[in-house]
């Protein structure tokens, strides 16, 4: 909205009159009432601007701030513009509007233009997102934005003892990210009474607590959750009371339909938050006056009673008559004000109206960093042959993957102080005065790969999350979002699944869905798969397409030593979302193991490795299927005579299509291997693409060879006929190489 002020004539003399000590309504002079009003007129004229537009199939979805403009404006007065952090939800027109942002920029998005600041046209309106007010980029699943709020406290936390972290650095991923800080930020998170359903929302309490973070939570409780109402939703009906254990937090519960009550509440919150005493909640009760959005029709569900009871709480008519009331303007200043929000509102409508919309071909932008490719050669390095020889000159032992993955991660921490790795038991000991006394030696995860971490980078840098995923990875990407590079581990890959929203929705979508306005690069560790003998169901998990499927994720699945130090490397370096799986079975492996490459040895991603060339068959593969694949090869060979050529893909996301096409050029076969369940599974695609384009040069159906489709069973004998083994690779290659 423009910023144009009301003629000072018409508001009835305010300043005069607090400078003669008359009310301030809880520190609020009589200009910044006015200014509220201003802010809230104009969000419900917005509102009903889109309504209309909608109406006129000029743009296409509508979800209002109606009823939650008080609250909104008081929350924007109480905290600072461009210096705290916003998670906003839907409902926050009023606040992005009294924040700073304009009316035309959210038309912008309403209908959808290239211009939209938030999103370039790929998000819904209500999708507020504006880096220069430090509101950051929200999405549509119902309560995502509390943990990456938390994520970001933390951030603000972390940076201010660690300054030098926020420098610029060159080479890397921070080449390309501008940090900002305050000491004393506060980051503020917004929901509705429903989303106070969602598990989420808990952990997020929990780590704030514990943590005594500066964040303040706002629930915007309008009753109703589209047509469920609150007492449906919260047991007792009240939000209030069901967090009010939490410790070091400060709580109110508010008349959120009033703007000077609001700012009170807030003005105690951000003042317990700026002075470090912990997070706020702000209950604030709020109306909804229409419908959910306009896909919804209340009538169906309340009474007409019951909405006109809501209907004399509304805040914008209160607020007038507050102003009138009070004398801060008198009708003819109402009149005024309003009419020149409409005025305005009417510029920024016509314009909205002829702004450019999107072209198609831009679609594919910014899925990933357009600045920094990891399958470039930037991230191709040699290993340094000094480091693997010892002092005197003898070849240094090799190193089991477990190793290198550990060395990395220390080389990379000791380079980097934007590193911080969490994550489940990744700790050396959370009870530090332990470590300190020499009283433990100190765990470093299930499987010992962060051990010594925490003792060398301190326990702000390494240090142990809840039981709960979507906590690591939703922290991890409000982290990444401001800047810090989270190297975070979950610890089975059986038990990622509470992370999917924030795998699936959030984190790989931050760079596309803002236009390339805020991102998100981080490395999510995995411990994966079977062959442990005894794994069982919820040990021995593959699932990787289910990842290799999300646009924005990247995805490598090193098989030795080597390449999980140069492809950790490059993850870790690079401007992306990764996700890293680590094959259990492999850590401590003979195969792959090797001598330490060095401090700066990468592998870039998208390069598969030929393990073994052929001519008479292509096998197609990655992790712990890779040393079986190469011993029934290399029996083939010597039974049958027979060359297959052996591909380790080691990067899932992208994957080297060139190595795979050049290869069936030559052998005209194709085997693809892997370990997770045959159907619908990485191998899949693969041999989509061979039969899609290259089947002009193949001899042979292309064959895929793959776990049964059912789960790892606890016995070894079940296990073995369930997962691929090295004579079932055998059987599929002489039977192809003989067709
Ligand atoms: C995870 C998820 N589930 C369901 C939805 C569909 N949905 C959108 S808004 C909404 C209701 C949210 O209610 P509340 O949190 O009270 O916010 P309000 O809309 O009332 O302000 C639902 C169920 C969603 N967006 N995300
Ligand atoms: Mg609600």
């Amino acid at each position: 909205m423009a910023t144009t002020k009301t003629d000072p004539k018409s508001a009835v003399a305010s300043e005069r009159e607090v400078k003669k000590g008359h009310k301030t309504y809880e520190g609020l002079s009589r200009d910044q009432l006015i200014e509220a009003y201003r802010h809230m007129y104009a969000s419900r004229r917005v509102d009903d601007r889109e309504i209309l537009l909608k109406r006129q199939q000029k743009i296409f979805f509508q979800i209002s701030g109606a009823g939650h403009e008080a609250v909104g404006v008081a929350a924007a007065l109480a905290l600072k513009a461009g210096y705290d952090w916003f998670y906003p939800y839907y409902r926050d027109r009023a606040l992005c509007l009294a924040l700073g942002a304009t009316a035309y920029d959210m038309l912008l998005q309403a209908v959808g233009s290239a211009d939209d600041p938030s999103s370039g046209g790929r998000q819904m309106p209500s999708h507020w997102s504006l880096p220069e007010l430090n509101i950051v980029t929200g999405s549509s699943p119902t309560g995502t934005q509390i943990l990456q709020a938390v994520g970001c406290a933390e951030t603000g936390r972390y940076l201010a003892a660690h300054p030098d972290a926020a420098k610029k650095a060159t080479g890397d991923y921070r080449q390309f990210k501008e940090v900002k800080f305050h000491s004393d930020e506060i980051t503020y998170v917004s929901l509705g009474d429903g989303t106070t359903s969602e598990g989420e929302f808990w952990e997020a309490l929990n780590t704030a607590s514990n943590s005594r973070l500066p964040l303040i939570f706002v629930v915007e409780d309008n009753g109703y959750a589209i047509s469920v109402p609150v007492e449906v939703q919260t047991a007792g009906g009240s939000i209030s009371r069901l967090v009010a254990g939490f410790p070091d937090f400060h709580f109110e519960e508010v008349d959120g339909t009033d703007p000077v009550a609001s700012y009170a509440a807030f003005v105690r919150s951000v003042r317990h938050c700026r002075s470090g005493h912990g997070p706020a909640f702000v209950h604030a009760h709020v109306i909804r006056p229409y419908s959910h959005s306009l896909s919804d029709d209340e009538r169906l569900y309340r009474p007409d009673a019951e909405r006109q009871r809501d209907a004399q709480r509304d805040p914008i008519t209160r607020m007038q008559m507050f102003l009138i009331r009070e004398g801060i303007l008198d009708e003819k200043g109402i009149n005024q004000l309003e009419k020149q929000v409409d005025d305005d509102l009417q510029v920024a409508t016509d314009r909205a109206l002829q702004a450019p919309a999107p072209t198609p071909d831009t679609v594919t932008k910014y899925i990933y960093s357009p600045d920094l490719n990891p399958a470039s050669s930037v991230f191709e390095t040699q290993p340094s042959a000094a480091r693997s020889e010892t002092a005197d000159g003898k070849k240094a032992a090799p190193k089991t993957m477990a190793d290198l993955i550990t060395t990395t991660l220390r080389d990379e921490m000791r380079r980097d102080e934007r590193i911080v790795i969490f994550g489940e038991d990744v700790a050396d000991c959370s009870r530090e005065q332990y470590l300190k006394q020499k009283m433990v030696k100190g765990k470093g995860g299930v499987f010992k790969l962060t051990a010594g971490l925490q003792m060398e980078f301190g326990s702000d840098r390494v240090f142990n999350s809840p039981i709960a995923e979507a906590n690591i990875v939703g922290r991890a990407t409000g982290m990444a979002t401001r800047g810090l590079k989270p190297v975070v581990e979950i610890q089975f890959f059986d038990y990622i699944w509470p992370a999917m929203m924030q795998l699936r929705n959030e984190l790989p979508l931050i760079r596309w869905r803002s236009y390339n306005t805020f991102s998100a690069p981080c490395v999510i560790r995995v411990a994966i798969g079977g062959y442990l003998t005894g794994g069982a169901i919820y040990h021995s998990q593959c699932g990787e397409s289910i990842f290799t499927h999300i646009p924005g994720l990247r995805v490598v699945f090193p098989s030795n030593a080597m390449d999980a130090a140069g492809l950790l490397r490059t993850a870790i370096r690079c401007d992306d979302p990764v996700l890293f799986l680590e094959h259990k079975r492999l850590y401590r492996e003979t195969y792959g193991r090797a001598p330490y490459p060095g401090p700066d040895y990468m592998v870039p991603f998208g390069k598969a490795k030929v393990v073994q060339s052929g001519t008479d068959l292509s096998v197609i593969t990655y992790g712990a299927v890779v040393p079986r694949a190469l011993q029934a090869l290399q029996k083939l060979e010597r039974e049958h005579g027979v060359k297959a050529e052996l591909i380790d893909l080691r990067s899932l996301n992208p994957f080297d299509w060139d190595t795979i096409a050049s290869s069936v050029r030559k052998t005209n076969r194709a085997l693809v291997a892997y370990e997770d369940s045959l159907s619908w599974g990485y191998g899949a695609e693969i041999a989509a693409r061979i039969g899609d384009q290259m089947f002009e040069h193949l001899d042979a159906p292309v064959r895929r060879v793959a776990a049964m489709d059912v789960f790892v069973a606890y016995h070894p004998d079940l296990e073995n006929a369930i997962l691929p083994q090295t004579g079932d690779l055998f059987r599929a290659m002489s039977e192809l190489s003989e067709y």
